[in-house]
């Protein structure tokens, strides 16, 4: 007998609905919900193979302990002893900074990914910690810390209202979207050009986003910074500046001007390789769109600048008046997001509070960049660390010199993974504890309803039950915290009691919280929910911006009245937030933050260097993600491959032949790679995709074997870094071509 059942999927950041159809055990098919408030029924084909990823017959069921060498199947407690033996010595015997944390992207995808490594940092106290952050969005969170005071404050275009969209760096058409949740990101640009509103993308590559566009500006990969410096500068010339409604609330524009006179257009044009005319024209057409929105992602974070092009891209927005406004970029409300509060001057954020330990790379947001990992643990000496705890993470693949990394983990005194796959950096770990499928997990969007195009909250409860005695991913969890502070065997409801107590304290202590004055103990006892995850999301949720404050507001939010909403609540189109959401000391937007200014005298000098004759860039493809869905068929094949793509005036300079293979040489190392020639790709420009290279012994991944690729981040060494925010370049990267014959 089959039932259907509702799952938002967790596959990519658009957060769309699923009716997922369930035959015994399995999931067999899905469609997008067309009831969902959201997505309405979009679904894609990683979601429509939602079921085939879910039964991947690769994935893990049971943990993995190693004895005497070797990865053998365990049980869940004898494997939780394994992580206590193995991690308790190293906390104990070292300082805290023995023992590193690895946090990868799928723990923003999950439920306990958002509410438990917080808890696991808090108990660790070492300052060892990354993410998959500094090889992704770190720049944009430096900006706004800067900005807004509050690295969080991410504002979104407000898609589905703005008159002028200008996409740089994106190809949310492939990704479907990214720091800007919106499910159908593709019916929302063919909406936004039906309605009369205008598309740019900025991207060397002419993507299936850019073919959409009315111009597409072919950019020359990495120099995005002075073509939007060339903008402001237009601005600024020719009186276009208009700050709008926010301007009593935006601080230090003059010395905005001053930082751009050195960017003139005709200056950058010939670095960037786009016309002068066409950079004075698009700073025109921004300034008089009645709303617009510049939007960047990965091509404008990933590359030496990414901070300051991240940084530029707000100031675009506020000097036309579109920050904070309804079609230009504004912050979202998220219904587990803190609720708002009188303005008030902030404390600010602060970059570079602690340095690495070899190489003295400056903390952003508590974390060290990524690429510093493996030098932290192959490099001798006091503060070495000693063991690594990974969740959701495969930096063997995703963070540049995976093979010193790989060699790096080797010689751990003790790792554990927290992973369904065995996999490039898993195959290191001591224990792997392996999460169950997500039909078997519960969804809750805790970071992408802060980054949504229109406030809403969904949330579902797991479609198929746990197989018998096997915990969930959140169980895990807080075993895990349980076993770093030796006190395996305890109750893991335990930490979720101590989150709760804990926060319902502050709460009470808030004057201006609903819930000011009265006893933790009571609120605590009217939580409800099936398991410690949901009590948490019921106090978040009941505190929140739209909560009930535990009955000061009887028609707010709580979790039961969300079970009632099993497509969701749509709570709106995005409202302005500034003042309330600044949190700089000055209680202003700081539009000209002191770190910014020091790296234009940077980014100046770049307009004199000798240009590097060919760039490597990356791409996504529509069937794919990162490094972890190579092993689903259903995923795999057709245009989904790890190729090399040359634009034909390169291919034919270099004598390279369309299916034959090229010999890549970057900063880290040369790989053979199959070319495919296409003028998608601007001359000077390669592409290549990311996370595969599937060829490593003692990995489980048969699929993904048998068409392994090859990892492009074996061509960087790591050494060039956005140094503002620890980001590692990925783009832009200088590369030989050569014909293998
Ligand atoms: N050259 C190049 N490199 C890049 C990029 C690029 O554009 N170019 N992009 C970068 C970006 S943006 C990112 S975000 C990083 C990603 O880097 P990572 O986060 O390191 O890699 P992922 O492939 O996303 O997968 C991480 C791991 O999560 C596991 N996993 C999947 N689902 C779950 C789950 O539900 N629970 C748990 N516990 N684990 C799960 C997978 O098996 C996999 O081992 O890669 C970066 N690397
Ligand atoms: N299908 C699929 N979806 C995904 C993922 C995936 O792997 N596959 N990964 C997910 C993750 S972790 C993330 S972070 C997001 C990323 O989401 P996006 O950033 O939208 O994804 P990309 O396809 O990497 O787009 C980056 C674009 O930047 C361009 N680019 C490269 N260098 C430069 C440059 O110097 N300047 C400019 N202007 N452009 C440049 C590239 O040609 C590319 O088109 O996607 C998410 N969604
Ligand atoms: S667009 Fe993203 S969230 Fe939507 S179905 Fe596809 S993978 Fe899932
Ligand atoms: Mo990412």
């Amino acid at each position: 007998m089959s039932r259907t059942a509702l799952r938002i999927c967790p596959l990519c950041e658009a957060t769309c609905g699923l009716s997922v159809t369930v035959d015994g055990d399995r999931v067999t098919a899905a469609r997008g919900d067309r009831d969902d408030v959201f997505s309405k029924g979009f679904i894609c084909p990683k979601g429509a193979a939602f079921g085939q990823l879910d039964a991947d017959p690769d994935r893990l069921t049971r943990p993995l302990v190693r004895r005497d060498g070797v990865l053998r199947e365990a049980t869940w407690d004898e494997a939780f002893a394994a992580v206590q033996a193995g991690l308790r010595p190293v906390i104990e015997k070292h300082a805290p900074d023995a023992v590193g944390v690895v946090l990868g992207n799928p723990n923003v995808h999950t439920v306990a990914g958002a509410l438990y490594p917080p808890v696991l940092l808090s108990a660790l106290r070492t300052r060892n910690v990354f993410t998959a952050s500094t090889v992704d969005q770190m720049p944009k969170h430096v900006s706004s810390g800067l900005l807004y005071g509050d690295a969080l404050a991410i504002p979104v275009p407000d898609l589905d209202r703005t008159d002028h969209l200008v996409v740089i760096g994106a190809n949310p058409l492939d990704s479907n979207g990214s720091l800007c949740t919106a499910p159908d990101f593709p019916g929302r640009i063919r909406a936004l050009r039906r309605r009369g509103g205008r598309l740019t993308v900025i991207d060397p590559r002419r993507t299936r986003t850019a073919r959409l566009a009315d111009e597409h500006l072919a950019i020359r990969p990495g120099t995005d910074a002075l073509l939007l410096f060339a903008m402001v500068r237009v601005l600024f010339e020719e009186g276009l500046v208009d700050l709008g409604e926010r301007a009593e609330h935006i601080g230090r524009t003059d010395e905005v001007a001053r930082l751009a006179e050195d960017f003139p257009p005709e200056v950058v044009a010939p670095v960037c390789e786009v016309p002068a005319e066409r950079i004075r024209g698009l700073a025109r057409e921004l300034a008089a769109a009645r709303t617009a929105a510049v939007y960047g992602r990965i091509g404008s974070t990933t590359v030496e600048f990414g901070t300051l092009t991240s940084w530029l891209i707000d100031v675009l927005n506020i000097l036309t008046g579109n920050v904070d406004r309804p079609g230009g970029i504004m912050f979202p409300l998220s219904a587990t997001g803190a609720a708002p509060r009188p303005p008030r001057p902030g404390r600010g954020f602060a970059l570079g509070r602690w340095r690495s330990r070899v190489s003295g790379h400056p903390e952003a947001k508590s974390e060290l960049p990524i690429v510093a990992l493996a030098e932290e643990i192959d490099t001798p000496g006091e503060g070495r660390i000693r063991a690594a705890v990974a969740i959701a993470a495969n930096p063997v693949l995703s963070v540049p010199d995976g093979d010193r990394l790989d060699a790096a983990l080797a010689s751990l005194d003790f790792m554990v993974s927290v992973d369904p796959y065995l996999n490039e950096t898993s195959r290191h770990a001591d224990v792997v504890l392996p999460p169950p499928p997500p039909s078997r997990s519960a969804h809750f969007d805790f970071a992408f309803n802060a980054l949504a195009v229109r406030n809403q909250v969904r949330y579902t409860r797991p479609v198929l039950p746990l197989a018998d005695g096997r915990p969930d991913e959140c169980e895990i969890h807080a075993r895990l915290i349980l076993c770093a502070g030796g006190q395996d065997g305890a109750d893991p409801g335990l930490v979720d009691t101590m989150v709760i107590d804990t926060a319902l304290g502050k709460a009470v202590a808030d004057p201006h919280s609903p819930v000011h004055g009265l006893q933790p103990s009571d609120l605590s006892g009217e939580l409800t929910g099936q398991t410690g995850a949901e009590r948490r999301l019921d106090m978040m949720l009941r505190l929140g911006p739209y909560g009930d404050g535990f009955g000061a507001d009887p028609e707010g939010l709580t979790l039961a009245r969300l079970l009632d909403h099993p497509h969701g609540i749509d709570l709106g189109p995005l409202t302005p937030r500034i003042p309330g959401v600044l949190k700089t000391r000055s209680g202003t937007v700081e539009l000209c933050p002191e770190p910014i200014a020091a790296e234009v005298a940077r980014l100046r000098s770049t307009l004199t260097a000798r240009p590097d004759e060919l760039l490597l860039i990356g791409r996504r493809h529509l069937r794919s993600n990162n490094s972890w869905m190579h092993n689903v068929p259903a995923l795999t094949g057709g245009s989904n491959r790890c190729t090399v793509q040359v634009h034909p005036d390169d291919a034919t300079r270099l004598g390279l032949t369309d299916g034959g293979l090229a010999r890549l040489k970057g900063d880290g190392g040369e790989l053979e790679v199959p070319v495919e020639i296409t003028d998608t790709v601007r001359p000077g420009v390669v592409s290549m995709p990311h996370g595969w290279g599937h060829d490593r012994p003692g990995t489980r991944t048969g699929h993904a074997a048998a068409d392994p690729g090859v990892n492009v981040n074996q061509l960087n060494d790591g050494s060039r870094l956005d140094v503002l925010s620890g980001t590692a370049v990925l783009n832009a990267l200088p590369i030989l071509l050569t014909p293998v014959p």
